[in-house]
């Protein structure tokens, strides 16, 4: 009911609506409407109410809402079915769950908040309340196993793209899932799956982007590599927008690049974007450290590198991290 009402709203903010029609139409009391008015007021919608014209919408909130993020929505699959949660461990973990429990291709989980928000290789990222975009996307692609990197690759596209639609922000792609600004950290992708030897059965691919945290939202310890968009232009941003973007960028992709035939041009793109190729870095792995030139990505999610002693070598993700020459990238 909450829902339904909350969508009346947003579909007429031009004009007020009567708490007749509604309880009407709804098949509640007028003293129920009421009720949910100020229930939504509690939550930071700002509402005109006037007893003899009825209600009108005039402030949403930047709160995470399941009804708001699926307005104006423009995609098929992805953000189709959603759930939003004030606190999660990890929306990557509650996604797994769901998946387990057969949830629809294209589900989005997603957290105003998480206690134990993870990266790779049981890295810690840390998603403040209220602050960023920390979401998962459910997944069911028609892949083998060795070609899960696509998912990543197509999801840092995705992100590039929206960020520069929603935010005007200008951002690169460090192999193999951060996304970067200024030589520092915004977005953070972990792409997790569940697979049997020949197909993936789901795929779980959490983001983070850090949208309005300023740099005490930050750890000492990451301030000097991690960033924000508000960081970056200097005022805060809508996360729906945002957010709303990252969807319908990335269900274009993977309706119409994935496959075998155009993943090329997400790859010549995630190229393009790339912020390493033909940069001297260092990588650190699980047999030490060493340095060469990054010479470009293959369609496994592999980096080629060429070591400082001539030799070339294919990086896979899962392996190592890499570092730029002067630091972070
Ligand atoms: P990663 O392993 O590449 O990066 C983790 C590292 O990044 C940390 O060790 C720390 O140095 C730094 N870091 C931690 N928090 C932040 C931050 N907010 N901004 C910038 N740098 C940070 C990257 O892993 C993948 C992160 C995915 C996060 C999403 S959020 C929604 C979903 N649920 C979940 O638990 N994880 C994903």
């Amino acid at each position: 009911m909450r829902d339904a009402i909350l969508a009346i709203l947003l579909n007429n903010t031009d004009r007020f609506v009567s708490g007749q029609d509604m309880s009407r139409s709804l098949g509640i009391t007028r003293a129920a409407v009421w009720k949910y008015i100020k229930l939504f007021e509690n939550e930071g919608y700002v509402i005109e109410s006037s007893t003899k014209k009825g209600y009108r919408l005039k402030l949403i909130p930047d709160i995470m809402d399941r009804v708001v993020l699926t307005n104006g929505l423009k995609t098929s699959i992805i953000g189709r079915n959603m759930e939003c949660y004030q606190n999660l461990a990890s929306t990557n973990a509650r996604a797994k769950e769901m998946a387990l429990a057969d949830a629809p291709e294209g589900t989005v989980i997603i957290a105003e908040e998480q206690s134990r928000g993870r990266g790779r290789l049981g890295r810690n990222w840390v998603s403040p309340a209220g602050k960023g975009v920390w979401m998962s996307v459910i997944l069911k692609p028609r892949l083998s196993p060795e070609k899960a990197p696509r998912i990543t690759i197509m999801t840092a596209v995705a992100l590039v793209r929206a960020l520069k639609q929603a935010a005007e922000l200008e951002t690169g792609i460090k192999w193999p899932n951060d996304i970067v600004c200024n030589g520092k950290k915004l977005c953070g992708i972990l792409t997790e799956i569940h697979a049997q030897p020949d197909i993936i059965n789901y795929a779980v691919v959490g983001i983070g982007i850090n949208v309005n945290l300023s740099v005490r939202d930050f750890p000492e310890d990451i301030r000097n590599i991690a960033t924000s968009i508000k960081i970056e232009k200097g005022r805060e941003f809508r996360r729906s927008d945002i957010l709303q973007a990252v969807l319908e960028n990335m269900e274009d992709m993977y309706l119409n690049y994935f496959d075998d035939d155009n993943f090329e041009r997400l790859l010549q793109e995630y190229r393009d974007y790339s912020v390493v190729l033909g940069k001297k870095i260092s990588v650190a792995g699980p047999t030490g450290e060493f340095s060469g030139k990054a010479l470009d990505f293959g369609e496994d999610g592999s980096l080629l590198i060429q070591g400082d002693g001539g030799k070339v070598e294919k990086l896979w993700a899962g392996d190592v991290s890499i570092r730029g020459e002067k630091g972070y990238v």
